[in-house]
């Protein structure tokens, strides 16, 4: 039986159409997936939309639709992004699904039962834009002498009824989950969550009466719940709970949440702490990403330099951003793009080399060789070249995208691409055609046997442009797992089939800036 993984993104705010860090935090959690899958685990992967809350309720308030409508429409959009993007999401979850409700309401009761909640008042610097409320303390001065949230979001005075969870409760515990290594990552986020604990919890506010548009609290319907209580619930929604069942069994808990470094704080201490309080295991491991910038600043509508990722990949392909995301910034700190920095990096990385590298090597096995491939004796080149290329995609990559080091990984496999391009200078098939033919075969086959490696080693990132090489190789779908990178019994395979290679057309096109870019 493989092993099985469960993977979630955060889920959106469907207040708007989706920007480009939902699009980069969803290509990662996918890169994750599909490389789980390709090391032969039995992957779950959850994404989708969080609807609940004052935000949304506002926001359809100002465009005069009712909240249901303004969540229809846009998490539509969510949705159809990320199957443009080729995101293989097991489950796209609403939090206005019905089985969320329900689950919702369970952890609710369990909570309850508990005796971890209890109804109060409370009084306090409210941010509706970070949906929390905010201590005296943490709040800081903006430019008009006005109080802001340390997001530096505006705080507004609020008193209302509301429920607490009494999350001073878990205080001691969750010191022992924040210290646990490989919990939170990267390790640099795990201080700032220890010194929160440390200065004191207090328990928290987790209903709201000014507005009914979430989740109804239980026997009290003039509450529905704090929006946060309800999202992270999403995560054992998507597995059955609290029923129970198949998924339940297997997928709980997560391997991994991961989510970006503003949402920390809410899947590292209160997330834990509510699941805690009903009894159910704590997921594994929080990873909180970086942002992601427009040539080094944040987008705002109000800046106008909001990028739509579904242009992004219309323009340039989806892969071609994937790629680019992935490759660019390390993950976990923050990074910047431009549409500039996406087609140099692509040209240079995806088309002139790895591209060309195959595109020459299939048109000189199919002019030379009448696209057939035979056994042949192998020099110390051609060994040094494979062990190379072997060590880069059946160990390297695999560690590197192991521990979300997904920039490193792929720099590992260039410098194995590069090897190869290095090898077919010094090896000059083209001239061994004249002196020494069978010699130019061993080449060639040598060549065919490293792309297919790299073809392999890079379908989490550009899936659909690895499995376009591997097509023209003849690989067959059931032979693309990392298992059959040192797995050479296929080659015998290949040979006795009669396998010939069609005339190749170029995986990568050279990419070109728009006019208007230019
Ligand atoms: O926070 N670069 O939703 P959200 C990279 N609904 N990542 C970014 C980003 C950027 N510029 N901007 C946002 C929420 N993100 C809640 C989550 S989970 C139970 C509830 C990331 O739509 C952000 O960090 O504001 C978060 O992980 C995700 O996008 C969704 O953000």
């Amino acid at each position: 039986m493989a092993d099985p993984y469960y993977l979630t993104t955060a889920i959106h705010y469907p207040n708007g159409k989706p920007h480009i860090g939902h699009a980069y935090e969803t290509i990662a959690a996918d890169v994750v997936a599909r490389f789980q899958r390709l090391r032969g685990r039995d992957v779950r992967f959850q994404t989708g939309t969080d609807e609940h809350g004052l935000k949304m309720a506002q926001k359809a308030r100002d465009l005069g639709q009712s909240p249901r409508e303004l969540a229809d429409e846009m998490s539509g959009y969510f949705k159809e992004l990320f199957d443009v993007l080729n995101i293989s999401y097991d489950r796209f979850i609403r939090t206005t699904d019905d089985d969320h409700h329900r689950a919702s309401q369970a952890i609710w009761r369990a909570m309850e039962a508990k005796g971890d909640l209890y109804l109060d008042r409370y009084e306090g610097w409210y941010s509706v834009r970070d949906e929390a409320y905010y201590d005296k303390k943490e709040l800081v001065e903006g430019e008009g002498g006005e109080k802001l949230s340390p997001q530096g979001t505006p705080v507004e005075w609020t008193e209302e009824e509301t429920w607490f969870f009494r999350l001073s409760k878990y205080a001691e515990p969750l010191l022992d989950v924040l210290k646990a290594p490989g919990f939170i990552e990267p390790a640099s986020r795990r201080n700032e969550m220890v010194a929160f604990v440390e200065r004191g919890l207090q328990d928290l506010s987790v209903s709201r009466t000014s507005f009914d548009w979430g989740v109804k609290v239980p026997d009290n319907d003039g509450h529905v719940m704090y929006v946060w209580v309800d999202a992270l619930t999403n995560y054992i929604t998507g597995l059955g709970y609290p029923d129970g069942g198949e998924l339940w069994d297997k997928f709980w808990p997560a391997d991994l949440h991961l989510i970006g470094k503003d949402i920390v704080r809410f899947h590292t201490i209160y997330w834990p702490a509510f699941l805690m309080s009903a009894d159910l295991p704590l997921p594994k491991k929080v990873f909180g990403h970086g942002f992601l910038l427009n040539r080094g600043v944040k987008e705002s509508k109000s800046l106008g330099n909001v990028t739509d990722p579904m242009e992004l990949a219309e323009t340039f392909g989806v892969d071609a951003l994937r790629y680019f995301l992935l490759a660019e910034v390390t993950f976990g700190q923050d990074g910047s793009y431009s549409a500039e920095a996406l087609v140099n990096k692509v040209n240079a990385e995806l088309a002139n080399s790895f591209g060309n590298l195959a595109q020459r090597t299939l048109s000189m096995i199919a002019k030379n060789m009448d696209g057939k491939l035979e056994q042949f004796e192998t020099q110390p080149a051609d060994d040094e070249l494979l062990a190379k290329v072997t060590e880069a995609c059946a160990t390297e990559l695999p560690r590197e995208f192991e521990k979300l080091n997904f920039s490193i990984g792929i720099e590992l496999w260039l410098r194995a691409v590069y090897a190869c391009n290095a090898y077919v200078d010094e090896q000059a098939p083209w001239a061994l055609k004249k002196t020494d033919p069978e010699r130019m075969k061993a080449v060639l086959q040598t060549l065919f046997i490293a792309i297919r490696d790299l073809a392999i080693a890079i379908q989490p990132v550009v899936p659909e442009k690895a499995a376009a090489v591997l097509d023209q190789l003849g690989i067959s779908t059931d032979r693309r797992r990392y298992a059959d990178l040192s797995d050479q019994s296929w080659f015998g395979e290949l040979v006795t089939a009669e396998h010939a290679i069609d005339k190749p057309t170029p995986v990568f096109p050279r990419l070109e800036l728009p006019t208007a870019e230019a």
